[in-house]
């Protein structure tokens, strides 16, 4: 349903405690798709790109784009999909900051009429009705790929490898499953031991507070498993004020592949990233667009992504997106 530029002056902004949110596209006219998207936060690099992805591809669809920022708040998601059935928008899209605690609010989109799509991260519900398509990454083989990589490089290595892992957001799917995928690839080399794991919740303070309360914990770190780069470059800040040498004393895997974490790399502080590609917002406007004219779209959409070795770095980084 498309609506008058009328009704969304009445409408005005958004309600309901939302952080940030605003138009962008030319004004949303009788004719126009209008597209409603709850955004996690702003908590890291690879959220700065994803939400420039989703802006300037919405734009280049001559999509109007209503986009609100939760600050990493469920509450905020809920409130924001609400005031987009307010709306009326015509397409709801969302990244869910967990991965349960949606089937209420999709139910009252779907009673609305009004379709789904869920981008980045996944939810826990068994009623796929609830949404159109998710849009996103394999983060247990992000988290397989990690694994992988620390079998091979410690595969020479006599003794226990000692691992300290920085979680994602708790509750959230890129945690969950990059988790299980890193622990289901080792769990077959006993010497390779995770002995401490905790969120920091995808953050670099939080990533450099806890891993310095790890180097107070544990005198014999040697790899570090960091969920997304953020993390481990607040980490890298903490093993250099403690006086060790990030990449060599303690081995850095990371994921996302910002371009501060390609160039930590270049300098060799972080030994291997694995991608995860935030540039969903073409692919997110083609398929809101088959999904506001009624076509049918895949249940499931994995976006490509590749695994980068510090050898590989410098050559990578100028042609980097993000
Ligand atoms: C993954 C995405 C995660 C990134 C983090 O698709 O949801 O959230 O890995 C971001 O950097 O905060």
């Amino acid at each position: 349903m498309r609506k008058t530029l009328a009704t969304f002056m009445a409408a005005g902004l958004m309600v309901g405690g939302v952080a940030a949110c605003g138009d962008s596209g030319s004004g949303g006219g009788d004719d126009k798709i209008t597209l409603g998207f709850s955004q996690v936060g702003a908590e890291s690099g690879w959220r700065t790109a994803n939400t420039k992805s989703i802006q300037d591809s919405a734009k280049e669809a001559g999509i109007t784009l209503k986009f609100s920022d939760a600050q990493q708040k469920q509450e905020n998601q809920i409130k924001a999909i609400r005031s987009f059935i307010q709306q009326k928008v015509d397409v709801i899209a969302f990244s869910p900051v967990v991965e349960s605690g949606w089937e209420t609010v999709l139910k009252e989109a779907k009673d609305a009429k009004i379709p789904v799509v869920l981008t980045d991260r996944a939810i826990d519900s068994e009623d796929t009705s609830l949404y159109e398509t998710f849009l996103g990454s394999d983060f247990v083989e992000e988290g397989r790929n990690a694994g992988k990589w620390l079998i091979e490089d410690s595969k020479d290595a006599t003794e226990t490898v000692n691992i300290v892992e920085l979680q994602g957001t708790a509750g959230s799917a890129p945690a969950i499953d990059r988790q299980d995928g890193f622990a289901e690839v080792i769990k077959d080399d006993p010497k390779l031991q995770i002995i401490a794991s905790q969120t920091g919740d995808f953050t670099r303070a939080k990533g450099k507070e806890v891993m310095q309360a790890f180097l107070k914990a544990h005198q014999d770190i040697d790899v570090l498993y960091a969920h997304n780069d953020d993390m481990a470059l607040g980490a890298i800040q903490a093993i250099e004020e403690a006086g060790l040498k990030p990449g060599t004393d303690i081995k850095i895997i990371s994921v996302d592949g910002v371009e501060d974490a390609f160039k930590a790399m270049v300098k060799g502080q972080i030994n291997v990233v694995v991608e995860c590609n935030p540039l969903l917002g073409p692919q997110l406007m083609d398929i809101v667009k088959k999904v506001a004219n009624g076509e049918e779209t895949p249940k499931r959409i994995v976006t490509e992504e590749g695994v980068f070795t510090q050898d590989q770095a410098a050559e990578a980084l100028p042609n980097r997106e993000y």
